[in-house]
């Protein structure tokens, strides 16, 4: 029987990213992704229908909800204002001086403004967060998609995950690991969903849920949706990220891949 691990093995999740998916796949709009997934996706380059099928089911859309859904009080969990001067420095200033650098494996790395990714591709998005510890709530997100600002920044065929680095240390340790961060494949960065959130319910993401941006996954648990994000980079590991599990709960046990 094929797994994800099958699926890894044969580089056909996390590999390098460039390059367009054509329509046609059920339920999902069209989709930018890696080469191996779109060799994945076509026929008779020996990968197994299940294979395909796995792919075409993580490449599917999470549900959205009309606007009545919305949850009249959408709780913050976690870090809800990170205290470091340097994060408060950007309150201050309303993010004016905020920057993303997107960096590590890719040829032209980007250093983007707010106005930036205001100005990016982007998509909108009513959707359900679940918190692994058993909550959820409905909100509106309005970001920019993710994929085509990889595309911008040439991801390196051997890149094979995203890293998000966070303003906010929820533990405090000697080594650092206490930072927030989290990492996610190169599928789950090309999916239609996936958006670097700078509106939530229509205002300006609050600092409670992230500000200036947070990742949006849809087809994932709260956790892995880091907020505070600060730079992102590719990598073709994360054993070198704080205690080497792919992100701050993950380093505490949580599964790497939360699906739902
Ligand atoms: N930087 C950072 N990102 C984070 C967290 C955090 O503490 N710090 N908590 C995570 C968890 S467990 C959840 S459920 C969601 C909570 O998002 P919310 O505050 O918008 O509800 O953010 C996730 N991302
Ligand atoms: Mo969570």
């Amino acid at each position: 029987m094929m797994r994800r691990d099958d699926l890894n093995r044969r580089g056909l999740i996390g590999g390098a990213a460039t390059g367009a998916l054509g329509v046609g796949l059920a339920g999902c709009e069209r989709i930018s992704a890696s080469p191996q997934v779109n060799r994945a996706l076509a026929v008779g380059e020996g990968v197994t229908r299940r294979a395909q099928r796995l792919l075409v089911d993580r490449m599917a859309l999470a549900r959205e909800y009309p606007p009545q859904a919305i949850s009249r009080d959408f709780r913050p969990n976690g870090t809800t204002a990170p205290d470091s001067d340097e994060y408060q420095a950007l309150v201050t200033t309303g993010f004016q001086d905020w920057r993303l650098d997107i960096g590590g494996l890719v040829e032209r790395p980007l250093s983007l403004s707010l106005a930036d990714l205001r100005a990016a591709p982007t998509r909108t998005q009513i959707t359900r967060h679940d918190c692994v510890e058993g909550w959820s709530c409905i909100a509106k997100w309005r970001g920019a998609r993710l994929g085509p600002l990889l595309d911008r920044a040439k991801v390196k065929r051997e890149a094979r995950y995203v890293a998000f680095f966070c303003a906010d240390t929820l533990e405090l340790t000697l080594d650092g690991s206490g930072d927030y961060y989290e990492t996610i494949d190169l599928v789950d960065a090309y999916h239609p969903q996936t958006i670097l959130a700078y509106d939530m319910n229509d205002a300006p993401l609050p600092v409670a849920h992230g500000a200036p941006i947070r990742l949006r996954l849809e087809r994932q648990l709260g956790y892995k949706m880091a907020k505070y994000v600060m730079r992102i980079e590719l990598i073709d590991s994360f054993e070198g990220l704080g205690r080497g599990r792919g992100g701050y709960w993950e380093d505490r046990g949580y599964q790497w891949y939360a699906g739902i």
